[in-house]
């Protein structure tokens, strides 16, 4: 069928973590969209070329502004005004929306990866198939063999693996309870936490062979979840007395806090041991303002953190690029007044989310021509 001239562009694969985040964000905000591999002939020609790495995905707008990121083509839509808007408006649910975005799109990494690359002899046909129609049969081994490699600098080893899958049946476990009640992570519409869950949910978790099984069979409602996150518009047929709203008066739903729990546990003290990494990191290395956190594009780390994970010693990649994701939480705090943010501190550390948020640094990632640079004051 020949793209139609008005859409938007969204460079992706159906098997990939970041696409399924942008992808279902499109969908839900009823945007045009068509969808291309990366084997397509423009993205070598013209894209790839202007994002300066292999990475996906990257949206083109019908004027021809090229976006890559997942954030920055979410905050695109968002700043023209969209169906739903993800943000949530008051202080404490943006925070904590934030935060388990972050959870979403990069801590839950381990079990995505895990799942996909460890089990890998029970889903190779599948994964074969992903990779070689995605990136297309010449490359496929070698992206496949990239991928793979990526496993130890995210904490995924034989120790934690037993420990990761117990973790994602404690996951099910708090989300199939809190979607009893609730057709979203926050209320009656999606906000960009359940953006950045969807992003392990639906690629990884919700779709190679053996984690959808478990998920499936333990977790009925979150699957469904992972089908209305990829529905056009809301689809919440099981939920008709539910208004689009974000549950009133910037509280927490109840059913949410064991899964709140439980993500604390799961990221500290991981998080907090890569945010003093960053702080000796830029004491020591100084950069310049302006200046690209890594010395090649599309190199992810500066170093890897010695630290624990569910007790079990762990040596992971740090990068940068998290703190783009969190300090939006910050910023949400210092825009606030008065009692304002120590409220909502002091909600986060009932759960234990108070470590979550880089608070306080005289540093920031930002994002320049697509790539990621360091901002200082
Ligand atoms: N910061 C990016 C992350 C994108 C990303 O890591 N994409 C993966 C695919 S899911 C990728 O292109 N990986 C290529 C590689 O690591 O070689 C976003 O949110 O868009």
């Amino acid at each position: 069928m020949p793209d139609e001239p008005v859409s938007h562009i969204l460079y992706g694969a159906p098997h990939s973590l970041y696409t399924g985040k942008a992808r279902s964000y499109l969908r839900n905000q009823r945007i045009r969209y068509v969808e291309r591999p990366t084997w397509h002939p423009d993205f070598g020609a013209r894209i790839a070329p202007q994002i300066g790495r292999a990475i996906i995905p990257v949206l083109e707008t019908p004027d021809g502004e090229i976006i890559q990121d997942t954030i920055d083509i979410i905050d695109h839509f968002e700043r023209q005004g969209v169906d739903y808007p993800v943000y949530p408006p008051t202080p404490l649910q943006r925070v904590l929306a934030i935060v388990i975005e972050y959870f979403g799109c990069q801590a839950m990494r381990k079990h995505a990866m895990h799942y996909r690359w460890s089990v890998l002899d029970e889903q190779a046909h599948f994964m074969w198939h992903a990779f070689s129609s995605g990136s297309g049969p010449a490359i496929a081994e070698k992206v496949m063999g990239r991928m793979h490699s990526y496993l130890p600098m995210l904490g995924v080893t034989e120790n934690t693996a037993p420990l990761i899958e117990h973790s994602f049946e404690t996951l099910l476990d708090t989300l199939d309870a809190h979607f009893a009640v609730l057709p979203y992570i926050l209320g009656g519409r999606p906000s960009i936490a359940d953006y950045g869950m969807i992003a392990p949910l639906f690629a990884h978790l919700g779709r190679d062979p053996v984690p959808a099984e478990i998920m499936k069979k333990r977790a009925p409602r979150v699957y469904r979840w992972v089908e209305r996150m990829n529905a056009p518009g809301l689809d919440v047929v099981e939920y008709p007395d539910t208004a689009a709203e974000f549950v009133a008066d910037d509280a927490i739903p109840q059913s949410l806090e064991p899964f709140l729990v439980y993500m604390a546990e799961d990221m500290c003290p991981e998080l907090p041991d890569k945010l003093a990494f960053f702080d000796d990191w830029i004491a020591t290395q100084r950069p310049a303002d302006g200046a690209p956190v890594a010395d090649k594009p599309h190199q992810r780390q500066l170093g890897s953190v010695a630290t624990h994970y569910r007790g079990e010693p762990i040596e992971v990649g740090a990068e940068p690029y998290l703190l783009y994701v969190l300090q939006r939480a910050v910023d949400t705090l210092d825009g606030l007044d008065e009692a304002a943010p120590r409220r909502v501190m002091e909600t986060l550390a009932r759960f234990g989310l108070e470590r979550a948020l880089p608070l306080g640094r005289d540093y920031r990632v930002a994002r320049e021509n697509n790539i990621e640079v360091w901002r200082f004051g």
